[in-house]
C-alpha cells in the first residue's frame, strides 16, 4: 500500500479548479491507499488573514473535504497547526534549503511581485510544504499542475537530507490529473482559477448557488467566432469551459464538441452551467448538514491524533540523524 499526502490552504471557499485538480484525485485514491489530507492553516498565514475569517475557512474546508467524498474511516483528515511536528520539521527543512532555490519558485514570485511588506515566510513556505509531505513517508502527492515546482523541490530537499544525514526520508512522486490539471479563471482564461482571486466573477466556488453559477458562466470570457472547439492557444475561454464540463461529466472533449456542433455559445454555456449545478448540488447538501455538526470535530480530533503519531516518529528520526537534542 502506498502513502498519499496532500494539503489545501484555508484561504477562501474551494473553487472548481481546486475540486477538479485536487479533491477528485483524493477521493479516487482513498480506497486503495493510505491517505492523509491536511488543512494547511500555517501556510495560509504567510499572507495576513483576518482571524475570524480564517477560523471560518478552516471549518468550511474540513466540511468540504468530507462533502466531496473523503471518507474519514479510510483517510486521515487533520489541521496542520494541531500537529506540532509540521512547524518543527519545517524549521529543519528551512535549514537545508538555499535562498536561491526558494527565490526561483514561481508562486513566490507571483505572490510577492510588486508588493510591500512581503513576509519572510512567503519565501520559506516550500520547506514547510516539504516537511508536511516528508513527515508521513509519503509516496505520492496528488496536486494540480501549479504545485509541480514545490514537489520537485521537496524531492531535492529529501535527497539532500538523506545524503547528509543517512537514509531517513522517502522521496515522493507527484500525481497530476490528466484532465483539468489547471482550470482557468472565467474572466482571464490565461490565468489559473484561484480561490483568493478578489474578482469573484472569475471563479466558481463549490458553494455558489445555481443562479450565481448560471450568471458567471454566462459572462465567462470566450471569443467572437461562435464555434465550440477545443483550441487552448486560440480559444482559451471556450477550451476552459469544455475542460470543466468534460472533467465533471466524464464525457470526452471530442464528444462534447460534437454535442454542441452548430449551436451557439448561449446553448453551450447553458449546458456547461447545468452540468456544474447538477454536480455541485449533492456536495452542497452534505456540506450544510456537516458544517455545524459535532461529527466534524470528532473527525478532526481523531485525524490529528493519528497524524501526530506518524509525524512525531519521523521527526524523532530526523532529529536523531542530525544530532539534535540528547542521545538516549
Ligand atoms: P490561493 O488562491 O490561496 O493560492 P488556490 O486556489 O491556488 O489558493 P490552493 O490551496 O493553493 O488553492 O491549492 C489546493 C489544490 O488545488 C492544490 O493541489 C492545487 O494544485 C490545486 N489547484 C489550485 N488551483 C487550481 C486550478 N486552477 N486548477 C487545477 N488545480 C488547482
Ligand atoms: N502549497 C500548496 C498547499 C500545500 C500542499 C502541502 C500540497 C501545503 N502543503 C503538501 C500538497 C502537499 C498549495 O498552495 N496548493
Amino acid at each position: 500500500m502506498k502513502t498519499i499526502f496532500s494539503g489545501v490552504q484555508p484561504t477562501g471557499i474551494v473553487t472548481l479548479g481546486n475540486y477538479i485538480g485536487a479533491f477528485r484525485q483524493f477521493t479516487e485514491l482513498q480506497h486503495e491507499q493510505q491517505c492523509l489530507f491536511c488543512i494547511v492553516d500555517q501556510h495560509a498565514i504567510t499572507i495576513q488573514q483576518d482571524p475570524a475569517e480564517l477560523a471560518k475557512a478552516i471549518r468550511s474546508l474540513a466540511a468540504l473535504y468530507v462533502a466531496t467524498g473523503i471518507d474519514p474511516e479510510k483517510a486521515v483528515l487533520f489541521i496542520q497547526s494541531e500537529v506540532p511536528a509540521h512547524a518543527q520539521a519545517g524549521w529543519i527543512m528551512q535549514c537545508i534549503s538555499y535562498i536561491g532555490e526558494l527565490e526561483r519558485m514561481t508562486q513566490f514570485k507571483d505572490k510577492s511581485d510588486g508588493k510591500e511588506g512581503v513576509s519572510s515566510a512567503l519565501l520559506t513556505y516550500p520547506p514547510l510544504m516539504a516537511a508536511d509531505i516528508l513527515l508521513y513517508n509519503t509516496d505520492i502527492v496528488p496536486v494540480g499542475d501549479d504545485q509541480k515546482q514545490h514537489v520537485e523541490l521537496t524531492r531535492d530537499l529529501a535527497e539532500r537530507f538523506n545524503k547528509r544525514y543517512g537514509d531517513v526520508l522517502t522521496i515522493p512522486e507527484i500525481r497530476i490529473p490528466k484532465n483539468g490539471a489547471r482550470i482557468k479563471s472565467l474572466q482571464e482564461p490565461l490565468k489559473k482559477m484561484s480561490k483568493s482571486d478578489p474578482n469573484k466573477k472569475g471563479t466558481i466556488s463549490l458553494l455558489d448557488t445555481p443562479k450565481e453559477i448560471e450568471k458567471k458562466i454566462k459572462s465567462a470570457v470566450t471569443d467572437s467566432d461562435g464555434v465550440v472547439a477545443y483550441d487552448v492557444e486560440n480559444k482559451p475561454g471556450v477550451s476552459n469551459l469544455l475542460t470543466i464540463e468534460s472533467a465533471l461529466s466524464g464525457v470526452s472533449i471530442e464528444d462534447l464538441v460534437a454535442k454542441y456542433e452548430g449551436l451557439g455559445y448561449g446553448a453551450f454555456k447553458a449546458g456547461v452551467a447545468e452540468t456544474i449545478i447538477n454536480h455541485l448540488s449533492p456536495i452542497q447538501e452534505k456540506y450544510f448538514a456537516l458544517l455545524e455538526s459535532p461529527v466534524l470535530d470528532d473527525i478532526l480530533d481523531k485525524g490529528a491524533e493519528k497524524a501526530h503519531a506518524i509525524a512525531a516518529a519521523t521527526l524523532g528520526k530526523m532529529e536523531a540523524a542530525m544530532g539534535l537534542g540528547r542521545r538516549r
